[in-house]
């Protein structure tokens, strides 16, 4: 048990819940956003961390695609898209263009292609099927983590299709999994704020609850750290820890810290060091149902995502090529966010961690434990 003068009784009865692996409430989780400090939340963030995966840490080699950055959507945060309206700023891949980018990869053992990009309105979904199924054709063992739920709502719904329908044309193309992008905030107050014209909560929520139930898994993200207050993180990580508790097919949780460069937010300051520390530790204490939690080290700086490995993070995304251009747009340290494995492997190292090479689905493919690997 943590015990200092200053801790509170009902934090006193967290630590107790977590020391006795029992589920904290909404209000426990209110309470560690407004009291806690990062020392409490930390020890208890790591004794779960340790619970879960002892002192491993993973990462996965993947690279990403991203088909346009044309986008007809406007969220506030946004340092990437260009509108339809000026789309001769913009960049659109062809089918042919993406596939020369996975054959580059030829001969080197990557494990994931993530996919993800603006919503524009001429890639539909006979082009992305077309688009999976090519990548299939020509690397059938390569893992297929691809779109955004607001992806998928503009296509199925602009094809006159249900979520299930959409979904299943694309899963025979070849989809293996959804990453978590999109979710944002989901309380209905701080969507219309920043990001209003796109799909809405129970949207989001409804596309990964029906992915789940035909077999795919998902992600999910929380961007925090700008105009949300503390309920809003709540809210928006127990709609995800219901539908956990439903379907079982979130892989990791991942939250994104909000970047204010270049955007139509850069008034709104970030969140210091600390909070977002604390944002992982507590989401790592209240996610009881989510196997794993990610710091996605282009967005935070990956400094600080070697700190957060002591803050109940398990897991740092992949080594990642340069064509990531959505995050160094927004600001953050990582300019050109290229890490090789090996940088990767003496990072997790250097927190004094055991780095696991895994696949998508957390299969281990390369345990580093001993340096000779
Ligand atoms: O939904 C956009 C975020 C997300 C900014 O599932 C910003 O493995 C901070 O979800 N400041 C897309 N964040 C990326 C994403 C993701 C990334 C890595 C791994 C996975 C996964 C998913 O990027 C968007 C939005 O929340 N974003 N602009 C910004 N200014
Ligand atoms: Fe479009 Fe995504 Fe940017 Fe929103 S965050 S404007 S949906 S690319």
């Amino acid at each position: 048990m943590i015990h200092t003068p200053s801790t509170s009784p009902a934090l006193q009865t967290i630590a107790e819940k977590v020391a006795n692996q029992i589920r904290i409430t909404d209000q426990d989780c209110q309470l560690l956003f407004e009291e806690a400090s990062l020392g409490f939340v930390g020890t208890l963030a790591n004794q779960i961390r340790e619970r879960k995966h002892g002192n491993r840490v993973y990462f996965n080699r993947n690279f990403h695609i991203e088909p346009t950055n044309v986008c007809v959507f406007s969220c506030q945060f946004c340092a990437y898209s260009r509108l339809y309206a000026n789309r001769e700023e913009g960049w659109e891949l062809s089918i042919e263009q993406m596939l020369h980018l996975v054959k580059k990869y030829d001969g080197i053992p990557v494990t994931e292609v993530h996919i993800v990009g603006g919503v524009h309105p001429k890639m539909n979904l006979t082009f992305f099927k077309d688009l999976l199924a090519a990548i299939k054709g020509h690397r059938p063992d390569l893992h297929i983590k691809a779109f955004t739920a607001v992806e998928f709502d503009y296509m199925f719904r602009k094809a006159g299709l249900s979520i299930e329908e959409g979904l299943k044309i694309l899963i025979e193309a070849g989809l293996d999994s959804i990453p978590g992008g999109g979710a944002e905030i989901f309380h209905p107050d701080i969507r219309e704020k920043i990001c209003k014209d796109k799909v809405d909560g129970s949207g989001w929520l409804a596309i990964h609850e029906t992915a789940h139930q035909l077999g795919i898994p998902s992600n999910a993200t929380m961007l925090y750290g700008h105009i949300e207050s503390f309920s809003h993180r709540v809210d928006h990580m127990s709609r995800l820890r219901s539908l956990q508790d439903r379907t079982g097919g979130f892989n990791t949780f991942i939250p994104l810290k909000f970047r204010n460069k270049d955007n139509d937010m850069s008034n709104v300051p970030e969140s210091s060091l600390i909070e977002d520390m604390r944002m992982y530790a507590i989401a790592r204490i209240y996610l009881d149902n989510f196997s794993h939690l990610k710091a996605y080290w282009p967005m935070l700086g990956r400094q600080n995502a070697q700190l957060a490995l002591s803050f109940g993070v398990d897991d740092i995304d992949g080594t990642i090529d340069d064509s990531t251009k959505i995050y160094s747009m927004a600001g953050s340290e990582e300019q050109s966010p290229t890490l090789t494995t090996s940088e990767l492997v003496n990072l997790i190292r250097q927190a004094g961690k055991t780095p696991i090479e895994r696949d998508t689905l957390y299969n281990v493919i390369n345990d580093f434990s001993t340096p000779a690997n």
